[in-house]
């Protein structure tokens, strides 16, 4: 590897790479006593469990969005950026919220969805008061294309939306007579960022809440605001003979002409006059250039971005499908992103669950009750030994799993599984049930597990929950994962905790170290070697077993373990494992080991 990593900027420290961030979903992280909505999470509930946070290893606390909002797509339709919806709680719950992180030196992230609003926010309502109102160009409006026979008006191109694949992205709005861009729902129009005045209102937005406090920002879907000029058709790739009649439209709206000046525009005039944490919510994109326009060193643009890759890993040209992939695969990716950061001296994010995906046990791993807890550790080292800013999902510290497949399909409230359930029907989709058992983004946003109670403390008893808790919580809940005493083993949160502890202590070597994937050919196991950045040269080596049957993987010659300091089978060092040669891993087993240094 022709890398120059440890003279470029990579290895610089800085608080945003060595954080640990913890996104919680607001509804089912913490309800609060006295809350407006029984039953949903508040801003209180999170305050409330900040030791929890701090004592697992967290340091930047990003809720999805609290802002005021109709919660069309739970909150990611933002009627009002400057105020908290009351379901949540109000601005002063922020202020206190931001207070009482900063006592355990703490930070707060906060959600920013602006390549859309809500079509309940009061930018929106003006735009499409009339033709000629002063915001009618902060939305994308146009003309029917034409009329159907019976009246009905045809939308200006063949997009179809995202959160329904079986409608088109344009909705009709009678009281103006043209249609509205609303690429995820009706109830989310997309911004026209072409307009100065909406930049310069999302840079006030943006001062807004960094000058309350908050540390930075998670861009939703920040890669989408520059659409490709006159709308063009997109390519017909869902066969039309089978009912389809929108289609996919990434190319015209994924990275666009105009993103990267309106990135620029976004850093020179707002973020370089703060130190902040920005990560941009990018699908659809996997150009290693085109990436490194935005997170490059010098790029001026954001920190880090979500790269899809991993999470994509299972899909078609939408998300609800079901694709077939391998372990092989799945390493290449990760590999491939930790090599190009490093060569190229731009930064990443290191994540595998987020509140738009399944449990990741039950996606890349065995989440049975035999190895749901070796499963939770084997990911959990993985990631904990990557290079980039890491973010834990919550519930991921405790090995929360997928919702049951014999729940029934009402106990799912998310508006792309109501979509896609329609058109399971409409379609007559044959493998539909399964691919929301696999892929819902319901699985991921079940209330938190905290204890063994009824509603397992994440509301009162007597109250029913927004959305159903998973039967298993009497098992697997946070409080009993603390507790879990034994000489032997380490429960998965206590090996999340005690892994986060060993990332920062080595952070040379896990944040900012050099990174070789040793295990190219391998079917089943993933493994690395991990060197700091610094004059010692130590060196670590990780070896993962991604399958349910034992495996041998050969260390790469000359490379000697001192010892395996950790495996994910037991609590101390792992005995009797080969220190050079062929060493035998257990169903997914994962081990860490120190490597000799000549
Ligand atoms: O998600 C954007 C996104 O493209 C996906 O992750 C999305 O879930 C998927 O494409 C659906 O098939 C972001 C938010 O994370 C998500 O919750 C919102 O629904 C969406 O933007 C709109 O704001």
């Amino acid at each position: 590897m022709t890398s120059n990593w440890s003279t470029n900027s990579f290895t610089t420290p800085k608080w945003w790479k060595e954080s640990v961030v913890y996104q919680i979903y607001p509804s089912s992280f913490q309800s609060s006593p006295g809350a407006t909505v029984p039953g949903w999470g508040t801003i209180k509930g999170i305050t409330s469990r900040l030791d929890y946070l701090k004592s697992l290893g967290v340091d930047v606390v990003w809720p999805s969005p609290i802002f005021k909002s109709p919660q069309a797509d739970m909150g990611y339709d933002v009627a009002d950026y400057k105020d908290i919806d009351p379901r949540y709680g109000t601005l002063a719950d922020v202020d206190e919220l931001i207070a009482e992180l900063k006592k355990r030196d703490m930070r707060l992230m906060m959600d920013l969805v602006v390549n859309h609003t809500s079509n309940e926010h009061a930018w929106f309502l003006e735009s499409k008061s009339s033709k000629s109102s002063p915001k009618r160009s902060w939305y994308h409006w146009q003309p029917a294309k034409g009329f159907e026979a019976d009246g009905t008006p045809i939308p200006p191109n063949n997009w179809a939306q995202i959160l329904g694949e079986a409608n088109s992205a344009w909705t009709w709005d009678e009281g103006s007579q043209e249609f509205y861009l609303s690429l995820f729902t009706p109830e989310q129009p997309d911004l026209n960022w072409e307009s100065e005045e909406v930049r310069e209102a999302v840079w006030d937005v943006m001062r807004f809440w960094l000058d309350r406090g908050a540390c930075g920002f998670r861009m939703d879907v920040i890669n989408m605001i520059s659409k490709v000029p006159g709308y063009p058709d997109a390519d017909v790739v869902l066969p039309p003979s089978e009912g389809h009649r929108w289609q996919p439209a990434w190319k015209y709206f994924v990275n666009g002409p105009r993103l990267h000046e309106f990135m620029h525009e976004m850093n020179s005039s707002v973020l370089s006059k703060y130190d902040t944490i920005t990560v941009g919510e990018m699908p659809g994109v996997s150009d290693e250039n085109e990436i490194l326009r935005t997170v490059g060193a010098e790029s001026k643009e954001l920190r880090m971005i979500f790269i899809f890759d991993v999470v994509d890993i299972d899909r078609y040209d939408v998300r609800m499908t079901l694709k077939p992939w391998t372990v092989k695969q799945m390493k290449g990716i990760i590999s491939r992103w930790q090599n190009v950061m490093i060569e190229k001296d731009g930064w990443n994010s290191v994540f595998i669950e987020n509140h738009d995906n399944p449990r990741s046990i039950s996606r890349y791993a065995d989440d049975s009750d035999q190895y749901r807890e070796t499963s939770t550790r084997l990911l959990a080292l993985m990631q904990t030994t990557l290079g980039g800013t890491l973010f834990v999902y919550q519930g991921e510290e405790i090995g929360m799993r997928n919702c049951p497949k014999d729940w029934d399909v009402s106990e799912f409230k998310d508006i792309e599984t109501i979509n896609y359930w329609k058109k399971v029907q409409e379609l007559k989709i044959e493998n539909g049930r399964e691919v929301i058992d696999a892929k819902a983004r319901d699985h991921a946003r079940t209330p938190m597990q905290w204890d063994s109670t009824e509603n397992a403390g994440f509301c009162p008893t007597s109250i029913e929950p927004w959305m159903r808790v998973i039967d298993d919580y009497k098992t697997v809940n946070a409080t009993a994962q603390i507790e879990f005493q034994s000489e032997t083993e380490l429960s998965p949160w206590q090996w999340w905790q005690r892994a986060l502890k060993d990332r920062k202590e080595h952070k040379d070597v896990f944040v900012y170290g050099n990174f070789e994937d040793v295990s190219a050919d391998h079917e089943k196991v993933y493994a690395y070697l991990r060197t700091s950045s610094k004059d010692t040269k130590e060196k670590w080596v990780v070896a993962l077993n991604f399958s349910g049957t034992e495996q041998s993987w050969a260390l790469p010659e000359g490379v000697e373990v001192a010892s395996w300091v950790a495996s994910t089978y037991s609590k101390g060092k792992a005995e009797g494992k080969a220190v050079s040669g062929t060493v035998a891993l257990k169903p997914w087993e994962g081990l860490l080991g120190k490597c000799k240094t000549v």
